[in-house]
């Protein structure tokens, strides 16, 4: 019964049924199952195979924001019970386009993916400056920093935020990522990781919190 359920979970999230995935979730948690198993194992497992055909471009970018607007409901359903259950997120991701870059697609797929992995994501929006970036850093003190630029003028922001991060001393591992990007280029800038695309973000995220 358990198992059908969450196979039910996961199959409407990869459809993006969004009204199903909720009652889906209402109804596993009335019948007693663990609510970090509907989690891992129905909207999590769900996203990650989004993630991999989208990898594969086997998916396409509105077919994972569908898949992420049906996870977002299942999580309307589970979030405040992994809150009374002291469920902890894998870790905090603090994400913005950087400074004089408005481009927000990529960066909100990213965040989406890895919510969908059980991040927490402080979403601070686009043309984040340097110093917005190092205050969320002290207020919130998450794991992660993800920036993302999709034009080649805005790439300098990244090198100023990390430079400013590690200037304030603060404790956080960075992350930078969009079209424009290479891995040279992050490893230039002294980013602690870079990801091609959404799914991958997860991956180098999983092996920065680990
Ligand atoms: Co703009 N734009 N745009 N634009 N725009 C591009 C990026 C461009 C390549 C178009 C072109 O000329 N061919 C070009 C940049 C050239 C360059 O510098 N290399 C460009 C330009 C020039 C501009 C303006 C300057 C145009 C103008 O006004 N003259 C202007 C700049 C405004 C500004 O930001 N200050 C501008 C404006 C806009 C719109 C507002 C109209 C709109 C943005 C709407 C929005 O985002 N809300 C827009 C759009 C839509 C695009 C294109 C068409 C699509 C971008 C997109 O959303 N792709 C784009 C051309 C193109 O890519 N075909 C273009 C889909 C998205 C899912 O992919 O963002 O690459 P992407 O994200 C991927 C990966 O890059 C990666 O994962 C995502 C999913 O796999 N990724 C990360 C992204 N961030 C990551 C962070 C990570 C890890 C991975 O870790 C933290």
């Amino acid at each position: 019964m358990s198992a059908e359920l969450l196979g039910e979970i996961r199959e409407n999230l990869s459809k993006g049924k969004a009204n199903e995935v909720q009652a889906l979730c209402q109804k596993a948690v009335d019948t007693g199952i663990p609510v970090e198993k509907i989690l891992s194992d129905g909207l999590i497992a769900a996203m990650a195979v989004i993630g991999e055909k989208f990898k594969k471009n086997e998916v396409y970018v509105p077919e994972v924001l569908i898949a992420a607007r049906a996870m977002n409901s299942g999580m309307g359903v589970l979030k405040p019970l992994l809150k009374q259950a002291g469920v902890e997120a894998k870790g905090v991701v603090c994400i913005g386009t950087v400074k004089g870059d408005l481009h927000d697609i990529g960066k909100n797929l990213v965040g989406m993916m890895l919510e969908g992995a059980g991040y927490e994501i402080i979403d601070l929006g686009v043309n984040v400056d340097a110093a917005k970036f190092v205050e969320a850093v002290k207020e919130k003190s998450p794991d992660i920093v993800a920036m993302s630029a999709l034009l080649t003028t805005t790439m300098g922001a990244m090198k100023a935020t990390i430079e400013a991060i590690k200037e304030s001393g603060l404790n956080v591992k960075t992350m930078v990522g969009g079209a424009p990007l290479t891995e040279s280029f992050a490893n230039d800038i002294g980013a602690d990781g870079y990801a091609p695309d959404a799914a991958s973000a997860v991956e180098v995220a999983d092996g920065m919190v680990a």
